[in-house]
């Protein structure tokens, strides 16, 4: 069984390795950074970028030198997202991991300015990648150049406007009707859920995969994979701001209510979002059985997200 515990301290140990060094010659905006980066958090985005390499490539010196700064990024873009969402012009959330949001922290401004810069340095750590390929033995140093180029860009299209972002502007734009047609509303729920929420999960587990050289078909497989883990995660998130508490959460809960959300609870109610949230779990464990390599890890990832907590 996964440590998943153990797996985020590792996570934890990339992450201080390649966050920018704290200075105060640009202001608060390197401690800012940090503060919502260290914060806490599963770190499920940079283990499922490391795994997804490791099914392709067991090369651990190519895995720290490419896997790790990709999986450092990947939650930079993670921690950019969540410091913005918790927006006093986005949700205006006051707690986030157990302690005060970015924003409540430093002020409006560098809540904004700390996102941007978390995005901006996500690449800046991709693309320092490849200052260090010509160090690895063995390896034809222009096809990793090329795996390092397609991983960032599946990264950015994911994160996008047509990806995260995307998603986040139909959360703001969403219908408040709640007398609208019920089919309907679950059609355009689940496809915001999609792109806000399960994007970022296929964008770690195709750019980890990328970096390990997977072939195209592979990566389609994962695609999948993580299109539907994603939507299970993000409809547990639902039901979880509904029966979790604030100690589990680390976050205000009735978030949703708060801000007159619908939400996949309120519109099919909470048994039928978890009978939907298996359901998609088990269309992820389908493709799975598709892949290559020792799937183990990922097999134990789908069974702890079918009874997360936090
Ligand atoms: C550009 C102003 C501006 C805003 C963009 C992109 C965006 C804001 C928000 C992304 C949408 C979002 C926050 C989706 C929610 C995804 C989600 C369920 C996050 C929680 O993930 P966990 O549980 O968090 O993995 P931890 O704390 O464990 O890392």
């Amino acid at each position: 069984m996964i440590d998943l515990h153990a797996r985020a301290s590792e996570i934890n140990n990339i992450l201080q390795e390649y966050l920018p060094e704290e200075t105060k010659e640009f202001g608060d905006i390197t401690e800012a950074m940090s503060y919502s980066v260290l914060a806490g958090g599963k770190r499920l985005r940079a283990i499922m970028l490391i795994e997804s390499f490791r099914l392709f490539n067991n090369d651990r010196e190519m895995e720290k030198m490419l896997a790790n700064p990709f999986a450092a990024a990947i939650e930079f873009i993670h921690a950019y997202s969540l410091v913005h969402d918790d927006l006093p012009s986005m949700d205006n959330d006051m707690y986030r991991r157990g302690i005060l949001t970015t924003h409540a922290k430093y002020g409006h401004a560098m809540g904004v300015l700390a996102g941007d810069a978390l995005l901006n340095y996500a690449f800046e750590t991709m693309f320092s990648t490849m200052k260090g390929l010509e160090k690895l033995r063995g390896e034809v140093v222009p096809e990793l150049y090329s795996r390092v180029s397609r991983a960032a860009g599946i990264i950015a299209a994911r994160a996008g406007y047509s990806g995260m972002i995307g998603g986040q502007v139909l959360d703001i734009v969403f219908p408040k009707d709640p007398n609208a047609d019920k089919s309907i509303l679950k059609i355009k729920l689940l496809k915001m859920y999609e792109l806000k929420t399960s994007n970022l999960f296929r964008a770690a587990l195709c750019a980890g995969a990328t970096l390990a050289g997977a072939s195209e078909d592979d990566l389609k497989k994962l695609d999948t994979f993580g299109y539907n883990i994603g939507l299970a995660f993000q409809i547990d998130d639902d039901i979880l701001d509904e029966t979790a508490t604030f100690e589990q959460l680390g976050k205000d809960i009735g978030s949703d209510r708060k801000n007159n959300k619908i939400t996949i609870c309120n519109l099919i109610g909470i048994d039928a979002a978890k009978e939907l949230s298996r359901e998609k779990l088990n269309l992820a464990l389908e493709t799975l059985e598709s892949l290559p390599g020792n799937k183990e890890f990922f097999r134990d990832l789908t069974d702890y997200l079918s009874g997360r907590k936090q």
